[in-house]
């Protein structure tokens, strides 16, 4: 049976803009306050989507969440009706306001962690939602995640859904931004790598001392029993806390892996040698042939590779075995890491080509081409059980950017988030996106 690699994309929301809420990642701080452009943003993630589906890749799409968040602004005791739940906070408390705003769901590879079915006890594709309790802003988008997972992925038979872990600091989980999976093919079993920056229970694990470490050893270990993963199947490591502490805070941003691949900057992880013998030795044992691209420092500085976002790149495979890199337009303006894409691909390696993408809205705010996928393997059979309304096609292309340029604005300012009429816009356009992916009801306005 045919397996594919399904990258589902978030669709920007309509209130994308820079709050400057995430303390330890070095673009979010540095755009704070700048005006953004929601409709450019949104347009910009759907040309890669676009492009994927065009070179023959199979693209999904994940809609944004309903914001600003007024069930989240009452709970922390704003009252009145909705316009006046906003008005008050944004007289009260900006920050929470802005918070409450925040488009941070379309980084959809911290939505959840994915197990394709060949790796869990059940056979089936499990999915566990992150708590991203590191932020408040982010820590209110896993009810409705659950939601729109649920009613993508909604057949009992092939998909298994587990809520968010308790939504404390020691279980800090930040989905597959810190998690992946080698395998010789898709629907073989493979071996599933956990990256964790701390331990909650064990002190004798390092940690950074600047940044905070979102995802816990203990969280890691919590979704790999969930998810009924097997220990020959497993391999958990340690971020090096000091690239946490240059801004690295989540291990996609240093390391990037696909099928029997991990390319990865030489200073990302503790204890590298052992980590890279037991990937191999594990893989091995599965019939694949681990190998990895080490980056050397003297070569790509961490420093080049947080604000490139080298590694925050897609590694895609072709039909032919060759390999693809999807990065960011920012790579091809840093001098250093552009020679360094010169001569990987020149090199005669599994990867062999290079694509660039213009992101620049997503990526003011630390999100780049691989923030914004969340990626699922499925054989022939899961594929068809997926909601066809989510899976893309020229016309659902055309249908969303029509979507975008009907109800999208093209400039926002913190200003503008005290405007009532904005939660009105959002609403209706997601109520329409709702019925263009054929979700059904899964926005607070649409349940409560
Ligand atoms: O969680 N930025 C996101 C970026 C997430 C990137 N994801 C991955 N690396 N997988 C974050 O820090 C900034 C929002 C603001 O400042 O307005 C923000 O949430």
């Amino acid at each position: 049976m045919k397996s594919f690699e399904v990258n589902f994309d978030g669709l920007v929301g309509p209130t994308h803009n820079y709050g400057g809420l995430s303390f330890g990642n070095v673009a979010s701080q540095s755009n704070s306050q700048q005006a953004s452009n929601p409709k450019e943003a949104a347009l910009q993630g759907l040309e890669k989507m676009k492009a994927l589906m065009d070179m023959g890749f199979v693209q999904g799409v994940l809609a944004p969440q309903e914001r600003p968040d007024v069930g989240a602004l009452r709970s922390l005791g704003f009252s009145g009706s909705d316009a006046q739940v906003i008005q008050r906070a944004a007289k009260q408390a900006m920050p929470l306001l802005v918070a409450s705003c925040s488009a941070s769901s379309m980084w959809v590879a911290n939505a959840a962690t994915v197990s394709p079915g060949a790796d869990t006890a059940d056979g089936r594709v499990h999915f566990t939602a992150a708590n991203l309790n590191c932020k408040f802003h982010r820590s209110i988008e896993h009810p409705t995640t659950s939601r729109v997972l649920g009613a993508m992925f909604a057949d009992p038979q092939h998909f298994a859904h587990h809520g968010a872990l308790p939504a404390v600091a020691q279980f800090g989980d930040e989905g597959a931004a810190n998690h992946t999976r080698f395998c010789r093919d898709y629907g073989q079993p493979g071996v599933e790598f956990f990256v964790y920056g701390r331990s909650a229970f064990d002190s004798r694990y390092p940690a950074p001392q600047k940044y905070p470490a979102r995802q816990t050893l203990e969280a890691s270990q919590a979704v790999a029993r969930l998810h009924g993963l097997s220990e020959e199947g497993v391999v958990f490591a340690q971020q090096n806390p000091e690239v946490i502490d240059q801004g690295v805070f989540h291990n996609d941003v240093i390391a990037v892996g696909n099928g029997e691949l991990l390319f990865h900057h030489q200073d990302a992880f503790l204890n590298t040698e052992q980590m890279l013998a037991e990937l191999h030795a594990k893989l091995a044992a599965r019939g694949g042939n681990f190998q990895s691209i080490s980056v050397p420092r003297d070569q790509v500085a961490v420093e080049d590779a947080v604000r490139s976002y080298l590694f925050n790149s897609q590694l895609l495979s072709r039909a032919d075995g060759s390999m693809l890199l999807i990065v960011p337009e920012e790579c091809r303006s840093n001098p250093r890491v552009w020679q360094y894409l010169q001569g990987l691909t020149a090199a005669g390696g599994p990867i062999r080509e290079v694509k660039v993408f213009d992101l620049k809205q997503s990526m003011q705010n630390g999100g780049g081409p691989a923030c914004l996928r969340l990626r699922v393997a499925l054989n022939e059979t899961e594929l068809a059980a997926v909601n066809p309304g989510v899976i893309m096609t020229p016309a659902l292309y055309d249908t969303l950017t029509r979507w975008v340029n009907k109800h999208y604005r093209d400039a926002l300012r913190e200003s503008d988030l005290a405007d009532p009429q904005l939660l009105l816009e959002c609403r209706t356009a997601l109520d329409e996106l709702t019925q263009i992916l054929k979700l059904g009801a899964v926005y607070p306005f649409q349940i409560n």
